[in-house]
């Protein structure tokens, strides 16, 4: 991680990572996509969250957000699914983000219809305060410490003013609660949108208030989200959501093992 990327996630808590993702691998990811007829879905429920453990199935009111869908567990919808766990590109700003080191928590996928479709989208959530040690941000001794952190990879564009991803920059270190006029101040300051390209990766802490501004784009909105823990912490019920086993590399399983304090002592290859 560069020191401006640092000094950029410090001030802001975000970091937009460009090209995340090469071509190749936002084709094969929305191909897999494809075969779990989220289009076919999106035709009756234009947004939805799915692909997470079962256990965090919650909304059914598309008046309140996304609908949360069971489909099993994202890690089980294939290899380029469980390829994203230690994405070569990501994990060094997730080592340097997460002390000691860095545990795989979850992973689920956000989907929109096209057009403007999903006339809601889901409300501002998280903030430095009131303080919840578990999605948490500081710095101390030179060094950044996170409680739950999120990429989230764009498989599809969000153009500026097309809704998606938003956020309030700085407020992983507010010290007051987010006020009523800042949940309602849609995509004015201080909610800023973050436009991505397809491929591009949003790395936040979830400390920082965030949402989603409902989806006027002209494709589908295609997002997976994954989420990380400083190694002595589970921030999911289930985590993670997937059997561990062979499927994965002795370097993938390193990072989805239970949550302990000593560091170094991490590997699944042993
Ligand atoms: O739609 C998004 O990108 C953000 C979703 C979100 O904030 C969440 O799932 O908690």
């Amino acid at each position: 991680m560069k020191d401006h990327e640092k000094y950029l996630f410090d001030l802001n808590g975000y970091l937009v990572v460009r090209n995340a993702l090469t071509p190749d691998e936002v084709v094969q990811l929305n191909e897999a996509v494809d075969r779990r007829s989220v289009s076919e879905k999106l035709e009756s429920t234009p947004y939805f969250h799915t692909g997470f453990p079962d256990v965090m199935l919650g909304n059914s009111d598309p008046g309140n957000g996304p609908v949360d869908l069971a489909d099993g567990s994202l890690l089980d919808w294939g290899p380029e699914f469980r390829r994203l766990i230690d994405l070569p590109r990501i994990l060094p700003y997730l080592e340097e983000l997460l002390k000691p080191e860095v545990r795989f928590d979850h992973a689920y996928g956000v989907f929109s219809r096209a057009g403007a479709a999903s006339g809601v989208g889901m409300h501002l959530h998280h903030g430095g305060a009131p303080h919840d040690p578990s999605q948490s941000y500081s710095y101390r001794d030179g060094e950044i410490y996170n409680g739950l952190l999120a990429v989230s990879y764009a498989l599809t564009p969000a153009a500026a003013g097309g809704g998606g991803f938003c956020l309030v920059p700085g407020s992983h270190k507010s010290n007051f609660p987010l006020p009523q006029e800042v949940r309602e101040a849609g995509s004015s300051w201080p909610v800023q949108h973050v436009p991505l390209e397809a491929g591009d990766a949003v790395i936040f802490s979830e400390a920082t208030t965030h949402g989603t501004l409902p989806w006027s784009g002209t494709t589908e909105r295609r997002v997976l989200l994954y989420k990380y823990c400083p190694s002595f912490m589970q921030w999911e019920r289930s985590s993670p959501g997937a059997a561990v086993d062979a499927r994965f590399t002795p370097e993938q399983r390193s990072l989805m093992i239970s949550p302990f304090a000593s560091a170094g002592r991490r590997s699944a290859k042993g």
